[in-house]
């Protein structure tokens, strides 16, 4: 994407409260970083006030013609809306501009559509996209009609769209049905995930905070990370250790943002399941971002919307290196009353404190217990929870030998094996 030539795109926000001008030079803040995360480059910002929205054009007419001057000006071929647009809307701004015309919803879909990897995120980014495209074929299939309404016209073009609007029925038909067996597929992995006692935490947080930073550093893996915003679409799950060997499961997930698209709202919400069945939510924020409270909020709020509210998580605040009062914030870490943890997941600051807590948050039910099974006792071996997590075993003459995190109370059938102050090996 970076060698090829990048299209100069004009954003256009309409506000129908003059009151919001702050919340207006955010939001159009984000949807720059989205028109440069879709490969365009934003050559000019254009505002207008209006109480009510142009049901025909959305802007003003006269907005219309000035912004059409831009664009010929500064030799942009693309103007993007940060409202979502009607049908009609989007085919008289097309006309009115001579340029083309995209919608936040379209540019996202279109960014999600670039970015998913997985069969199964690039099934549900698909059914979003044709579910966006139905209705606005249908309007132009009205259109068309009263365009032409003449004989000869209107025949061929309604039965065209007819044969088009079928195939994508068709075809979301399909993907619904794929998307049912990955599903079902997901969710026998997920049901022995649950099952190994291995805790699950999920890392969550508004787009570009530094999620999957943070998350090599702690699974000591390299995923995408990248300035652009959605640069991880696909839940990614890794296994992360501590040095004494206890484990637990992370997983990064794609970002939030304020206003997202109702289409992408429902493949959005399946790539967060991991999210509902996390043990711990690690919500990351970044700190040195001037909407960061906003965003934490918008983040909040989609966690309640998605039903993970009852989840204990933590606030871990990222970025704190752009910050001068870094080394401040760092000393809280840990401390009575302070909320949540201070990091740098690029230097790594913080990192050992947030770690230390994770450990005990995630393995505080657990206890350590030395089992030592005589090798005749086979139907002990059996029996032996399988969910206990085994740190280390040995054969020493006729017994087996295993140090073990477990749940005191699934472990009182075991308690003739059990060695709990033995000498560690
Ligand atoms: N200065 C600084 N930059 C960071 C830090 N953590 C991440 N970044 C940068 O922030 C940008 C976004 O980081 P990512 O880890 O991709 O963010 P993300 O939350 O996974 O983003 P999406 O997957 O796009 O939602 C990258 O350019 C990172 O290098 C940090 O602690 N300090
Ligand atoms: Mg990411």
């Amino acid at each position: 994407m970076n060698n090829t030539i990048r299209e100069n795109a004009i954003l256009v926000h309409l506000a129908t409260n003059p009151r919001q001008k702050l919340e207006a030079g955010e939001s159009v803040d984000e949807l720059a970083g989205l028109v440069r995360a879709a490969g365009a480059r934003v050559v000019e910002r254009v505002f207008q006030v209006r109480p009510k929205v142009n049901p025909k054009t959305f802007i003003g007419e006269g907005k219309v013609e000035e912004v059409r001057r831009l664009a010929k000006e500064l030799d942009a071929g693309l103007v993007v809306f940060d409202n979502n647009l009607s049908p009609t809307q989007l085919r008289s701004l097309e006309k009115g501009l001579d340029a083309r015309v995209v919608d936040r919803t379209q540019l996202i879909l279109d960014i999600f559509a670039q970015r998913a990897r997985s069969s199964e995120g690039k099934l549900q980014v698909e059914l979003a996209q044709l579910n966006y495209l139905l209705p606005r074929l249908v309007g132009k299939g009205k259109e068309l009609s009263r365009l032409g309404g003449g004989i000869g016209t209107r025949g061929p073009g309604e039965k065209k769209l007819e044969v088009d609007r079928r195939c994508i029925q068709d075809r979301i038909a399909r993907i619904k049905r794929e998307i049912r067996n990955v599903q079902k597929r997901r969710a026998g992995q997920r049901r022995s995930r649950r099952e190994s006692l291995i805790p699950l935490v999920a890392l969550v947080g508004y787009t570009s905070v530094g999620k999957s930073t943070l998350f090599n550093r702690l699974a000591h893996e390299s995923t995408f990370t990248s300035p652009q915003l959605f640069a991880t679409l696909d839940p990614v799950v890794r296994r992360a250790s501590f040095p004494d060997g206890l484990s637990y499961f992370l997983s990064d997930t794609v970002g939030f943002i304020k206003k997202l698209p109702v289409e992408l709202v429902t493949s959005f919400k399946a790539t967060l399941e991991e999210v509902n069945e996390a043990d711990l939510i690690l919500h990351v924020i970044d700190l040195s971002a001037p909407a960061a409270d906003s965003q934490k909020e918008a983040v909040d709020k989609i966690l309640g919307d998605i039903g993970a509210t009852d989840i204990p998580s933590l606030r871990v605040y990222n970025k704190i290196d752009r910050l001068p009062e870094a080394s401040e914030l760092l000393k809280r870490n840990g401390r009575p009353g302070t909320e949540g943890f201070y990091v740098s997941a690029a230097t790594g600051d913080g990192l050992p404190a947030l770690k230390e807590r994770l450990r005990s948050l995630l393995f505080q039910r657990l206890q350590l217990f030395y089992v030592r099974i005589p090798r005749d006792k086979t139907d002990v071996l059996e029996t032996f929870p399988k969910w206990t997590i085994v740190l280390k075993r040995r054969e020493s003459g006729d017994c087996f030998e295993m140090q073990v995190m477990a749940d005191p109370a699934q472990m009182l059938p075991f308690m003739p094996y059990l060695e709990r102050g033995g000498t560690p090996w």
